[in-house]
């Protein structure tokens, strides 16, 4: 595992406008996560959402593409089971970029961590519609249960909760041993986003002993 800064809230979104109003709220930690686009279409939005990031100090993570995320010199990428496999991704991009994976059971999860991923996206807590195609819900008891048994095993992975995650869930759920959240819907539907943003953060961090 690299030791690259993981930070308790990633803000998952599809707009750069939508990412700047979640840096001015205080996210340090984005996600651009697009699906279906032509390349260039795709590029553009990602050289919008990293000049937001680059201007708030915040890291930009391209979900599904490498090389994309290489090619704009993004922070890092987000890989799911059907994307690149890790260790390709990590050859193409270096061991300076941050490379998270997706894990819905506990094998998974380990199996990344032999990868040599910087974080695991851990879900879904519960049902969201921002995802298709979503894996079995977890709950807090699925977080619970997974947690305890990496702690046994001694694997300290930095691991952050997705899905449908709301800013009253995040005291239970992150007293299991996540590192964090990853939210979408909460904030970019919320009427307040840069407001909720903040929340989101210092609740996490209180919890969490960060500064
Ligand atoms: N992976 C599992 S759930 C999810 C992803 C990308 C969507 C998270 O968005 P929301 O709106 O916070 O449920
Ligand atoms: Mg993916």
């Amino acid at each position: 595992m690299s030791s690259l800064k993981i930070s308790s809230l990633q803000y998952i979104t599809t707009r750069p406008e939508q990412a700047e109003i979640a840096c001015s709220g205080g996210a340090d930690w984005i996600q651009l996560r697009l699906k279906n686009q032509p390349y260039q279409a795709w590029k553009a939005v990602a050289l919008e959402t990293l000049a937001v990031c680059r201007q708030y100090n915040a890291r930009l993570i391209i979900n599904d593409n490498p090389e994309l995320a290489g090619e704009i010199g993004a922070d890092g990428v987000h890989l799911g089971a059907d994307d690149m496999p890790v260790p390709e991704a990590r050859a193409l991009l270096g061991d300076a970029v941050i490379i998270g994976g997706t894990a819905n059971t506990l094998e998974t999860l380990l199996d990344l961590d032999q990868t040599g991923v910087d974080y695991v996206g851990l879900g879904p807590f519960r049902f969201t519609s921002t995802k298709e195609k979503l894996s079995p819900i977890l709950g807090l008891a699925g977080y619970q249960k997974i947690l305890s048994s990496l702690l046994q095993l001694g694997v300290f992975v930095p691991v952050v909760a997705i899905g449908g995650i709301t800013i009253a869930d995040v005291p239970t759920l992150v007293s299991t041993g996540l590192s964090g959240v990853a939210v979408s819907s909460a904030i970019s539907q919320s009427t307040d986003p840069a407001a909720e943003t903040r929340l989101f953060i210092e609740t996490v961090a209180n919890l969490t002993n960060r500064t």
